[in-house]
């Protein structure tokens, strides 16, 4: 199983500056020349940067130093070292860069290319020839680089998507992601089979494309910890819209969407004011004669009846699910 990383700590050190040269102008026939030792180079500086093409954290190690390159050293003849290179640390948009010792957020990289700076490099020494003067002709000294900026930093991913999939276990949220994105996740017909959030996306004729999260299940008390706990909600804290995705042949439908609901709303307010639908799923498995009741039974007028197996009535998803994008943004 692919590992999910969603919270990493990392050491990160920038390049130090490259020394200053010693060094003295030596030409055939002329003895004594200057000083001409050039200064050190600056050293990389090292950046965390949102890429759009990765989705988890999992390329990164715990703990591991990520070192940008050193300057160079500076050289006679006044050359100036070459500046050490900078080190870019790749990450998915949503990832937050939080200072490990202090906690401090340095950046919350939500826009895919945007970046921030988290070690400055070191700047170079100044080379001898720096250091020349009336009182001193001949300065036999050059000073060192400066070290790089060094810090722990801990990468926190709340992935964004605009559509979060909610709901108990086994009730069809992979099914139903695996139906409308190009995302396929696992399915199985037991509990917990998502243990890390999937993303998909679904590219619409109009042009629009969205992201999908499916979530592993929720069960009561998850906000005590049973089940997976709640912890993975803060992958669709960000989302514009839920579905909550409920097993039909469940006995009382009302009263797992408010257990849903009640779980939810123990992690955050937020996610329980966003525009909803309510999608009954598997109903592939029921008499048709007992729908209306099951749908009654909600008290709630965005309901929609499928079954993600047999794909009936999955073709009025898309349509769905582009009104609450327009909800939000209206
Ligand atoms: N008959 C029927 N079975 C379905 C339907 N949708 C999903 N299933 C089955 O239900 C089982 C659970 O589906 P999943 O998509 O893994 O459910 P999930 O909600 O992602 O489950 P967790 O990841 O464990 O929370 C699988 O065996 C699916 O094949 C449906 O519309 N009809
Ligand atoms: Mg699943």
């Amino acid at each position: 199983m692919p590992k999910f990383t969603d919270t990493i700590s990392i050491r990160v050190k920038a390049g130090s500056g490259g020394k200053g040269s010693v060094s003295f102008h030596r030409e055939k026939f002329i003895p004594k020349g200057g000083p001409d030792g050039g200064d050190g180079g600056k050293g990389g500086d090292l950046y965390v940067q949102a890429d759009i093409k990765l989705y988890n954290l999992s390329h990164l190690f715990k703990d591991r130093i990520y070192r940008a390159d050193n300057g160079k050293q500076g050289a006679g003849n006044n050359r100036h070292g070459g500046d050490g290179a900078d080190l870019i640390i790749k990450v998915p948009p949503g990832t937050q860069v939080v200072d490990a010792e202090t906690g401090q957020m340095m950046a919350d990289l939500t826009a895919d290319a945007s970046r921030c700076m988290v070690a400055e490099g070191g700047i170079g020494g100044k080379g001898n020839a720096f250091f020349k003067s009336s009182t001193n002709q001949t300065p036999r000294f050059s000073q060192p680089g400066m070290p790089g900026q060094e810090r722990r930093i801990t990468l926190d991913l709340k992935l964004i998507a605009d559509i979060g999939l909610v709901g108990l276990p086994n009730a069809g949220k992979s099914t139903i992601l695996s139906r409308i994105t190009n995302a396929r996740p696992k399915i199985a017909d037991y509990p917990f089979t998502t243990l890390i959030p999937n993303l998909g996306v679904i590219r619409r004729e109009s042009g629009s494309a969205y992201r999908v999260a499916d979530i592993p299940g929720i069960i009561e008390g998850a906000h005590r910890g049973q089940g997976l706990g709640l912890s993975f909600l803060q992958h669709i804290e960000r989302v514009k819209a839920l579905l909550f995705v409920l097993d039909v042949t469940l006995d009382d439908l009302d009263y797992n969407l408010k257990l849903l609901r009640s779980e939810l709303d123990t992690y955050s307010g937020d996610l329980t004011s966003k525009p909803y639908y309510i999608i009954l799923n598997k109903i592939d498995l029921i008499d048709k004669s007992v729908l209306p009741e099951k749908i009654n039974g909600l008290h709630d007028a965005r309901v929609l009846p499928l079954s993600a197996l047999t794909g009936e009535n999955m073709d009025r998803l898309p349509e769905i699910l582009d009104s609450l994008m327009e909800l939000k943004r209206a």
